[in-house]
């Protein structure tokens, strides 16, 4: 399954998954001879026996039988992490990140058996690799989301973005639509010229078909530079969809707008998208969802499992969907990355918003002086805002967790990232999580201010008082009268083990610092939000994270197999509570 819905109808595509081959080419930390293996995709190397602790490069094999002659798009959700991609012997792309989805076209395909090989390495490498470090996760080994093959014309469907639009006057929904149309060719420029283009829209029960010949048109269609190596139009309109209702927060609407593309009497392709309805607005602190406020309260959650890796089946998604709900979550953070598809699909269903944050964290300025910092955050949020636009479960966008915000360096890194994302997607609003209490200079860069707190765990003030101390500073600064959304607390607890005098690491010392964390902060007007740190236990690089037991960040409160801790019941009974409100 690589969505939770349908995305073609006319455009046939199919899922390499099932079993693969991968042997070991070279690395470190395996405990097995073996070096061939059969293995499920998507799926982590760090799943097989005698492979947990691997970090090294790895072949992947699997045999393609091409059904139709002509040009094959594979799209690859996710592979972990720095990857070369092989068609019949000859290299065909390179990819760097675990977390941006890529594709790969490929022209002129024969009909038959072709030959599909990955190598994929986890290792270290401080030259080329400025976000997947040693860090407080892991960074597996594998192809960890799904892999599509589909088979498309010579110009075809990129991508399609639906905002919505609320209509004061008459009140109700406007659907902003955009569609780029790509040349999979790259160089023939008259090939969305023909009299006889058009597209169809199809949303709420509305079809509407629109020319797009260079010549005549209807709507608005913006012609890439040519020269430049832009090959592709975009074709703008709005369509009035007064029957639309609202996506809110634990009660989903969703509709699907279905674009083909259509040359004379034909069908030549087709894209699916599943869109929400809702707007989101920041009225001094309060952040408003539809005109009415809400209060994100939840998790930071990693994808993460002792089983699986980082590749988790839906089915697992799922479950962890169920235990937020069951704990009064109506939200999620995507700590430290964004995530796989099929995930957020989830969340729009549910209703549950999601803050999906690009892929960093915790870097000094040292760190982002690297020379791929620039280009791999580019990358990253270009991929995170245009391929997750419409999942309407998104009402922020994140970036680079705790890095270098108080320093000049830093701010300016800052801002050209939120130029970018703003520049992709003005209609959210955007945040980072800042650990620089005191001292933080990038607040005038936000609509909402997000702080990292631990009081109870890593010192001993008071939580209340803590930040109540941090939000008069706040007030000083460029981050006065936003919102406040208080990002990350929590306390360390190894599942299982307890202890009467509730010391550090016990269930009991997890559950009192929690209660009397959210207590405080749930307890103060001028907080608009929480994500406790954090829904699981996961793994963490062992090479630096030595105070870390078992190798995990224990801060879970469920372990890594969703096993609950004893403060479960205690955040379910506050949140639960909360909601009420
Ligand atoms: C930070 C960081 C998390 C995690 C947490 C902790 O706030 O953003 O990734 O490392 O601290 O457990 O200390």
């Amino acid at each position: 399954m690589v969505r939770g819905f349908k995305t073609h109808e006319i455009r046939r595509t199919e899922e390499l998954g099932g079993l693969w081959e991968m042997e070991i080419l070279e690395g470190s930390g395996a405990v097995t001879q073996q070096k061939e293996f059969s293995m499920m995709i998507p799926g982590c190397v760090q799943s097989l026996p005698g492979l947990g602790n691997f970090r090294g490069k790895c072949h992947f094999m699997r045999r393609v039988e091409v059904k139709e002659e002509g040009r094959v798009k594979l799209t690859f959700f996710g592979v972990s992490f720095l990857t070369e991609v092989f068609w019949d012997g000859e290299k065909v792309a390179d990819h760097y990140n675990a977390y941006t989805e890529f594709e790969v076209i490929l022209p002129r395909q024969k009909r038959g058996d072709h030959c599909l090989e990955l190598v994929v390495d986890n290792s270290w490498n401080e030259e080329i690799s400025a976000l997947h470090i040693p860090n407080d996760y892991q960074s597996y080994n594998g192809i960890t989301r799904p892999v599509e093959l589909a088979y498309i014309p010579d110009s075809y469907i990129d991508w399609v973005h639906m905002t919505p639009v609320w209509n004061e006057t008459l009140n109700c929904w406007n659907a902003g639509i955009e569609v780029r149309l790509a040349d999979a060719d790259c160089g023939r420029p008259d090939s969305f010229g023909g009299p006889d283009r058009s597209l169809i829209l199809e949303l709420c029960g509305k079809r509407k078909e629109y020319r797009i010949d260079k010549e005549e048109t209807d709507g608005d269609v913006e012609f890439e530079n040519e020269n430049d190596g832009g090959r592709g139009l975009v074709f703008k309109t709005v369509m009035e969809v007064p029957e639309a209702r609202s996506w809110e927060v634990l009660r989903s609407t969703l509709y699907l707008l279905k674009v083909q593309l259509k040359a004379g009497d034909r069908i030549t392709d087709d894209r699916i998208e599943r869109v929400g309805f809702r707007r989101v607005e920041i009225k001094g602190r309060k952040i408003l969802l539809n005109g009415r406020r809400i209060f994100p309260q939840g998790f930071c959650r990693h994808e993460d499992h002792p089983e699986y890796g980082c590749a988790l089946p839906v089915e697992e998604m799922a479950r962890d969907i169920a235990l937020l709900l069951d704990m009064g979550c109506n939200s999620v953070r995507t700590t430290h990355y964004p995530n796989d598809r099929r995930f957020l699909d989830l969340c729009d269903e549910y209703g549950i918003l999601v803050w999906e944050e690009n892929h960093a964290r915790g870097l000094n300025e040292e760190q982002m002086r690297h020379r791929n910092f620039d280009v791999q955050c580019a990358e990253c949020n270009e991929v995170m805002v245009t391929r997750h636009y419409n999942h309407p479960s998104i009402y922020v966008w994140g970036i680079l967790n705790e890095c270098a915000s108080e320093t000049s360096y830093g701010y300016h890194c800052y801002e050209r990232q939120f130029r970018q994302i703003k520049a992709l997607d003005p209609s959210r609003p955007v945040t980072f999580s800042s650990c620089r209490n005191f001292k933080d200079i990038s607040f005038g860069l936000v609509d909402i201010v997000s702080m990292n707190v631990y009081p109870g765990w890593y010192h001993d003030t008071p939580p209340g008082k803590w930040v109540d101390d941090l939000m008069e500073w706040i007030e000083t600064t460029e981050g006065a009268g936003k919102p406040l959304i208080l990002s990350e607390f929590g306390a360390g607890a190894v599942y299982g083990f307890h202890d009467y005098s509730r010391v550090k690491w016990s269930e009991e010392r997890q559950e009192d610092i929690l209660r009397a964390q959210l207590e405080a902060f749930l307890g103060r007007d001028y907080v608009s939000g929480t994500y406790i740190w954090q829904f699981c236990d996961n793994r963490v690089s062992e090479e630096i994270m030595r105070q870390r037991p078992n190798t995990r960040n224990n801060k879970g409160i469920v372990d890594g197999y969703r096993r609950p801790k004893l403060a479960y019941a205690a955040v379910k009974e506050i949140y639960q509570r909360q909601q009420k409100l």
